[in-house]
């Protein structure tokens, strides 16, 4: 910063504006009645599993948050998560969006949490139900409502009598109304485990013996409410019974020390698919082969329940994400955030539950026993002393090498860290590391009914002058802004002398430590700049901590204590709703120019764009700022917090369907820096057209051959070899084969590349067996490549790659 001497000969008056923003969620009551006609389910446990109805059962559970999706995706992506082999949907329950005002609840639209349980049941799938009350989740302040902190005497998360009360009186709404719709597997409904508090180990020392008695309490809380289900703890080792501790993380079947009593069973609540996303970080990704790893080890180690964290992310609509998250929540996950399969990791995983369940009856009921044939290798199987129910899982921890394990007379060649399972302790039927499924990658195609040249309106905000304040600190911004706005103003006034500013060589800076996201400065009326911060969001204090100038003669100028701060609460135009049709007109709207100051309102119109398929808003030319379509929250975007490979992290922003008409569509963009060119936004439609297969000729063949009959595992057909399933979405047939080669190919769907080893009728072979087709399977081997009998490279081992485009190959 360069403060220039003023036409005052002795001192410089300033006024110091400071912009601080930040990130935070709204909402009635809504009834629906049911009769439940199912049979009542008695849920109950042992040190094998939990037990339904008197049954042991294996649960694949995969997280679902309903306010990330919106109601009509949600029976696609629960339908999607039951055919990737889930038995159970496991979801918090937000408090600050069932209750934003203090005894108003919301049960509708997005918050309709019924209707999203009740989906489920008509799946046949069961429920977990995470109610915090604290939920973390990436979530605006971790799912506790704003006015909580405002109420007196209170501390969070420990043994306090407001947060006890304030707790009681909220899950009790939340568990009522499950039993009120009869929704507890006990009452014929679908839910069968619930969850309180979550991850508390983490704060428990924090509590002392306050948290202990706070965790004793809540488990008490539950557990007298006599819903007839299990409750569990995760990542609380030490939880109080009847609570079941639970795993969270990423390598459970290596991290988690069991359950803390025998007659508990051993549960992972939480497995990562991936890593959710700031903004800032570079793109990430976790691999299905060390996903179907971690989930066959913990299940070869007497787990009986795991759950995909999370299975399908979504969006962080409007400001609930919680600091620095991305609006695109684990976009990683098996159902990306537009509710498509991402493959192959949704299909590995669908393989995975096939597998599981061929060993079911050996690992519910069989004695575990362990082998170590080797360094870096392990034999885990179960057997039912009598019968012929065995199961095994062979295991080779060696990073670099296959290993080959003999058991029970036969050997088998193990990949490189990888597990096999043999569901008669014979047959290899799945590889953690042999990827058979298809491989898709997402298309953005840029709509043609929605980008047509946008005519742009803009409004500018006014920078506040010095405004009176009575306040000798910078107030915390969350307090300030009691959670309706991610934006603060702060000003204040200082008096510099003019010898001050005639140091030697000195360059005048001012310093502010912020625990905001990001500021903009004016000195007097001058915009000084948008500086990306980089200090981490603490969940107790937000906001500007210390203020100071640096480089004058007399020392450091500290503004932070001595000095008065006044303050104004958001913008005016949120005062006004100017981003719904209903507030529209309340400012008074300017043809753009080309060329805007920060903190300006963009507005225009757009047609929905082409197809059915999922929609999504490109950022490009645009810095930081939020968006609205139709006066509904699309979320945050920042394309200016360039991750370090100088990208933004998030540039594609997901519109749902059902937030657009089909005309004249209202965009409402506020955005908080400079000369930005909203003219390079546009409009895509997605889709996984493009769909791939690599696999290599010596790998398992799929699973989907084997069935189970009288404990023993049999084929279906006559004949098993390996095939590649190619599988196009909805109706659409594959119209194209865009690459083809059984040989030595590298790369990744979208983008393959020749190797030095090639079958030259590879893609003639594909073309053949797939054209015109919905589905083609392939078989991978020899005799179907090398027609001539010829192999060119006989030493190598031969991988087929394949990428196909599918469309609608008539045009009606
Ligand atoms: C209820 O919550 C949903 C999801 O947050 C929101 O879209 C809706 O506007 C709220 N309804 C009311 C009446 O506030
Ligand atoms: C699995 O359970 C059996 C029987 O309860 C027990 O002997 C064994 O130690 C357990 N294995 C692991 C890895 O916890
Ligand atoms: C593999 O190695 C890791 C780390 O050394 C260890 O924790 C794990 O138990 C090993 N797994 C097997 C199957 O040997
Ligand atoms: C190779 O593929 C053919 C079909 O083209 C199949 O009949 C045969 O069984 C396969 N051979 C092996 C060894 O898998
Ligand atoms: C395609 O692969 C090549 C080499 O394998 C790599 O250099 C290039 O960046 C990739 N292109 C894309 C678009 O990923
Ligand atoms: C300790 C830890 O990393 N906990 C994380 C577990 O995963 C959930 C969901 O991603 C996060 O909310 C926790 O922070």
């Amino acid at each position: 910063m360069r403060i220039h001497s003023s036409n005052h000969p002795w001192f410089l008056l300033a006024i110091l504006v400071v912009l601080l923003s930040f990130s935070g969620a709204l909402s009635s009551t809504h009834k629906e009645k049911t009769t439940s006609k199912n049979p009542k389910k008695e849920v109950t446990y042992d040190g094998t599993s939990l037990i339904i109805n008197g049954k042991r059962e294996l649960l694949y559970s995969g997280s679902i948050h309903y306010p990330r999706s919106t109601p009509d995706m949600w029976p696609k992506i629960i339908k999607r998560a039951k055919q990737g082999g889930l038995n159970t949907i496991q979801t918090y329950v937000f408090w600050n969006v069932h209750e934003p005002v203090q005894g108003k609840f919301n049960f509708s639209g997005r918050a309709d949490l019924v209707k999203f349980i009740k989906l489920i049941e008509k799946n046949g799938m069961y429920v977990t139900l995470r109610p915090g009350p604290f939920i973390q989740a990436e979530w605006n302040h971790g799912g506790l409502p704003y006015w909580l902190r405002e109420v007196p005497g209170i501390f969070f998360r420990t043994d306090n009598k407001p947060f006890k009360e304030h707790t009681e009186r909220y899950v009790k709404v939340i568990l009522d109304k499950m039993k009120e719709e009869k929704l507890f597997a006990s009452q014929g409904g679908p839910i069968i485990l619930g969850q309180i508090e979550n991850e508390y180990s983490a704060v428990e020392r924090a509590y002392k013996e306050d948290g202990v008695n706070y965790i004793k309490w809540a488990a008490k809380l539950v557990d007298s409410m006599n819903l007839g289900i299990p409750w569990v703890m995760c990542k609380h080792n030490s939880a109080p019974d009847p609570m079941i501790n639970a795993c969270n993380g990423r390598h459970c079947g290596d991290t988690f020390p069991g359950p803390n009593k025998k007659n508990k069973p051993s549960l992972w609540t939480e497995n990562w698919t991936t890593q959710f996303r700031v903004f800032g970080d570079p793109p990430a990704h976790r691999s299905v082969e060390d996903i179907a790893y971690s989930v066959a080890r913990f299940f070869s180690k007497n787990g009986s329940h795991v759950n995909y964290y999370m299975y399908h992310g979504g969006t962080n609509f409007g400001r609930t994400s919680a600091h620095y998250v991305t609006t695109r929540y684990y976009d990683d996950a098996p159902l990306d955030e537009f509710g498509l399969e991402r493959e192959p990791k949704y299909g590995h995983l669908k393989l995975l539950h096939n597998a599981l369940n061929l060993c079911k009856k050996a690992l519910l009921w069989g004695h575990s026993r362990t082998e170590k044939p080797g360094k870096d290798t392990e034999i885990r199987y179960y057997e039912q002393p009598g019968t012929k129910v065995c199961a095994a899982f062979l295991a080779n921890n060696n990073t670099e090498a296959a290993e080959t394990i003999k058991f029970k007379g036969k050997e088998h060649v193990i990949p490189p860290r990888s597990i096999s399972i043999l569901p008669d302790c014979k047959t290899v039927v799945y590889s953690t590391a042999e990827v058979i499924s298809q491989h898709t990658s997402r298309n953005y195609v840029k709509s043609k009914k929605a980008n047509k040249k946008f005519d742009f309106k803009v409004f500018t905000e006014t920078v506040p002058g010095e405004l009176k304040g009575e306040s000798f600190i910078p107030v915390e911004l969350y307090g300030l802004t009691e959670d309706v706005t991610d934006y603060g103003w702060y000003t204040t006034n200082f008096k510099i002398d003019d010898n001050d500013l005639k140091k030697k060589g000195g360059k005048t800076t001012l310093r502010i430590a912020s625990l905001g996201h990001a500021l903009h400065v004016w000195l007097n009326g001058e915009y000084l700049g948008f500086p990306d911060s980089g200090s981490y969001l603490e969940h107790r204090y937000t906001g500007p901590r210390s203020v100071s100038i640096l480089g004058l003669s007399s020392g450091p100028l500290d503004l932070t204590e001595k000095n008065k701060w006044g303050n104004k609460v958001g913008m005016e135009g949120e005062k006004l709703g100017i981003h719904a049709e209903k507030g529209l007109k309340k400012v008074k709207w300017q043809k753009f120019s080309g060329k805007a100051p920060g903190l300006t309102w963009y507005q225009t119109r757009f047609d929905a764009p082409e197809s059915k398929n999922s929609v999504a808003i490109r950022m490009n030319g645009m810095g930081k700022g939020l968006i609205w379509v139709n006066g509904e929250g699309v979320g945050r975007y920042w394309m200016s917090f360039l991750s370090p490979l100088k990208n933004p992290t998030q540039v594609e922003y997901h519109i749902p369907r059902s937030f657009l008409k089909p005309k004249k569509n209202l965009l409402v963009i506020f955005e908080e820096e400079p000369n930005v060119k909203p003219e390079l936004i546009d409009f895509v439609i997605i889709n996984r057209d493009t769909v791939c297969s690599y696999i290599g000729e010596n790998y398992t063949p799929s699973v989907r051959h084997w069935t189970k009959k009288n404990d023993k595992v049999q084929a279906i057909a006559d004949d098993v070899f390996l095939t590649a399933n190619l599988k196009c979405s909805g109706t659409k047939k594959i119209a194209a084969v865009e690459f083809a080669s059984f040989g030595n190919p590298t790369g990744t769907c979208g983008n393959f590349t020749l190797g030095s080893c090639n079958a030259p009728a590879s893609k003639q072979v594909i073309e053949k067996y797939c054209l015109g087709k919905s589905e083609c399977d392939i078989p991978v081997n020899k005799s179907t490549f090398q027609q001539d009998k010829k192999d060119s490279c006989p030493k190598v081992v031969k991988m087929l790659a394949v990428q196909v485009k599918c469309g609608r190959t008539n045009k009606n």
